[in-house]
């Protein structure tokens, strides 16, 4: 069967990228639409070398346009609005968003990691957010083969996981000039504040890390702190993930665990100054794994360096890949 599909949000730094991320891969696609809101509407963008109008998007456009699937980056107000008026009307919606992402009545999905629960979905499918999503892929192997006690996250974010706006501050940073997104200059800094403050005092960004790693692994018990830093590199975001196992292990025989877990690749070769890097990583969908080495401080802990293309396996890429298991699964 041939589907139609929707990007809502197609202006933006991930609209844009599922674009190119859906242009590389071979879907089923039998008519093809742009949203975004009124600013754009009537711009055009190409897409496999035709050239589409951006539409306004209206609670009428998924009934009008008989939209199958729909792949929303357009805000949280945007998804919280519009995604229950376009499940509504049978379309299934995969949202880029934080708005749906812990509702118990919605999967969050990382197709390498649980792809199953997306039978569930009730219209509505949430892409996690980008710095759980590459932490998850490393980490599922090492859950799998020997059980996640603890988890410490560092993060070391790129200026385009805040859209735009992100990017600019970081490129008028670098000519002197003040930022417009950001609190604080982000040129030659480091923020350690991502999203709002929360009461706990951390922030919004890294409490996403702590719950949403802990749905998707299915484990409310699993132990997670998490300190998340904006960082000025444009692309990419880059982990220190510390990880407490729950039985013994032997390095060797750990690395060829990880080095076997779907959409990952090894890159740990420190005599030859080899480990992941944003600026290799930048345009692939996998996620990269260096600096495996034991955490000689705890018993069974282990430390690796985690690297991944934040708006395409962090956001787009993602979720053309949870369309793509839609289609080969349930349609
Ligand atoms: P627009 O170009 O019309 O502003 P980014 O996070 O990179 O800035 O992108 C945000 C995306 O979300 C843009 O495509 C933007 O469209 C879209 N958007 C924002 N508000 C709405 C809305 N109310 N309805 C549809 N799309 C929206
Ligand atoms: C960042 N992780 O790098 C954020 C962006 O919940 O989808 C993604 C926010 C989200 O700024």
């Amino acid at each position: 069967k041939k589907i139609n599909l929707a990007v809502v949000g197609a202006t933006g730094m991930v609209g844009r990228t599922f674009l190119k991320v859906l242009e590389e891969k071979n879907l089923p696609i039998e008519n093809f639409y742009v949203f975004a809101s009124a600013r754009s509407a009537g711009s055009t963008l190409t897409f496999m070398g035709k050239e589409y109008t951006v539409l306004e998007l209206t609670e009428t456009s998924f009934k009008e346009h008989q939209i199958d699937i729909a792949l929303f980056s357009a805000g949280g107000g945007t998804s919280l609005k519009f995604a229950p008026i376009a499940a509504e009307s049978g379309c299934i919606v995969i949202d880029n968003s934080s708005a749906w992402r812990m509702d118990p009545n919605v999967p969050l999905v990382v197709p390498e990691v649980n792809p199953e629960a997306i039978r569930s979905h009730k219209g509505i499918i949430a892409n996690p957010n980008c710095s759980t999503i590459q932490a998850v892929v490393a980490l599922k192997p090492l859950n799998e083969y020997y059980g996640i006690k603890r988890i410490v996250y560092t993060t070391f974010q790129a200026v385009s996981g805040a859209g735009m706006g992100g990017w600019s501050d970081l490129e008028e940073g670098l000519k002197g000039n003040a930022p417009k997104k950001f609190p604080h200059q982000i040129a030659n800094n480091c923020l350690p504040h991502i999203d709002v403050f929360l009461e706990n005092g951390y922030t919004k960004e890294e409490m996403k890390m702590v719950e949403e790693t802990r749905k998707i692994f299915d484990n409310q018990s699993l132990r997670i702190t998490s300190t998340t830093v904006r960082v000025p590199v444009f692309n990419s975001h880059s982990e220190s993930i510390n990880v407490e196992l729950n039985k013994p292990f032997e390095i060797n025989e750990l690395k060829d665990v990880i080095s076997k877990g779907e959409g990952i690749i090894i890159q740990d070769d420190v005599a030859n100054n080899v480990y992941p890097l944003a600026i290799n990583a930048t345009g692939h969908d996998e996620v990269f794994v260096g600096r495996i080495r034991r955490d000689e401080s705890v018993d069974n802990g282990v430390n690796l360096w985690v690297v991944a293309d934040n708006i395409r396996k962090g956001a787009a890429s993602n979720a053309v890949q949870i369309a793509e298991w839609i289609i080969q699964h349930m349609m």
